[in-house]
């Protein structure tokens, strides 16, 4: 007998989802950072065992007024993941229940149940709970049973790896039987591009502030891969000229600090050595340039 299926995970920005999914395949498949609005994509991470395959999809955090076409294609992904999932996990983090959230997760609910897919909804981040939220705790539990009678309810901590063996458990309880989606051994969708795009755009969420994280987008035109090292060549595209003097910085330094931390996280990534050479490019409103986005494989 050999299980497998679609396990899609949706829920606000920064409730920890992109956590989730690097521990759930072990393998940092998908950035992470402490601003809300990272992941972009729909990100497959796919783990297989002699009897069971599972094709876990990160997504983006939900936006409730998406205002750029980007935004707009981000939270197709996520309509995308909530038709084809066989079983949703919802990610959430303690915290009551107020009047907006609720709306929000009927309208995702309603779909989800008028389809029968089962929902497991995980409360994240445990393990910063103190005695001081620990009513609050209790209190978000209550306001999911009131909100959803019987479902099913999951502390976990994704960066502790709390209560991750229950939660394959109980994954592996609801998959169906069917022969595997993907052929064996494959980690995810996304191509060695991707990758490079991610852990450049991973260090600019870490070295820039304010709206630059938000106005960059990577595309890796050179990928060049032999037995001792991978050459690549990358470019930032920002939307304003005074961005791109940011990005790059008093006398290159910027970029300079930025290229040296993406090489270091790509050759964890690749197990490679890598030379990697930036360039940055303005491409003004790219973000709600509908063929723009398309280029940028959105
Ligand atoms: N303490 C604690 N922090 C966590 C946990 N899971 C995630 N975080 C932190 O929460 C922040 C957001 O994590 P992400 O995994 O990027 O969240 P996300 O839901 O993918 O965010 P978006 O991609 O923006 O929607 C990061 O700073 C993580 O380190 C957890 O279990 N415990
Ligand atoms: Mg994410």
């Amino acid at each position: 007998m050999h299980k497998s299926g679609f396990v899609n995970i949706i829920g606000f920005p920064n409730v920890g989802k992109s956590t989730l999914i690097n521990s759930l395949v072990r393998e940092n498949i998908s950035i992470i950072t402490n601003k809300p609005q990272t992941t972009r994509h729909r990100i497959l991470g796919i783990i297989d065992e002699s009897d069971f395959q599972i094709i876990f999809s990160d997504t983006p955090g939900i936006i409730l007024n998406p205002i750029s076409f980007m935004q707009r294609m981000m939270m197709q992904y996520v309509e995308k993941s909530l038709e084809d999932a066989d079983i949703v996990l919802l990610v959430t983090e303690i915290g009551k229940l107020n009047f907006f959230k609720k709306k929000y997760f009927s309208f995702i609910l309603n779909s989800i149940q008028k389809k029968n897919i089962p929902v497991i909804i995980l409360i994240n981040k445990i393990d910063k709970m103190g005695i001081k939220n620990e009513k609050l705790f209790y209190d978000t539990i209550d306001d999911w049973h009131e909100f959803i009678p019987h479902s099913e309810i999951l502390p976990i901590s994704a960066l502790k790896k709390m209560n991750q063996d229950l939660l394959m458990n109980k994954i592996l309880g609801l998959l169906s039987e069917h022969p595997p989606y993907y052929p064996k051994g494959i980690l995810s969708d996304k191509s060695e591009r991707f990758f490079v795009n991610e852990i450049i755009r991973e260090k600019i969420f870490f070295f820039y502030k304010k709206e630059i994280p938000y106005s960059v987008e990577i595309s890796t035109e050179q990928f060049q891969e032999n037995e001792i090292f991978i050459d690549i060549f990358s470019s930032i595209y920002v939307e304003r000229d005074s961005q791109k003097k940011i990005i790059i910085g008093n006398q290159g330094n910027s970029i300079k600090k930025l290229g040296y931390f993406s090489v270091k996280r790509m050759e964890d990534f690749f197990k490679k050595k890598v030379y990697l050479k930036l360039n940055v490019k303005v491409c003004q409103n790219w973000r709600s340039n509908y063929k723009k986005l398309k280029n940028f494989g959105y």
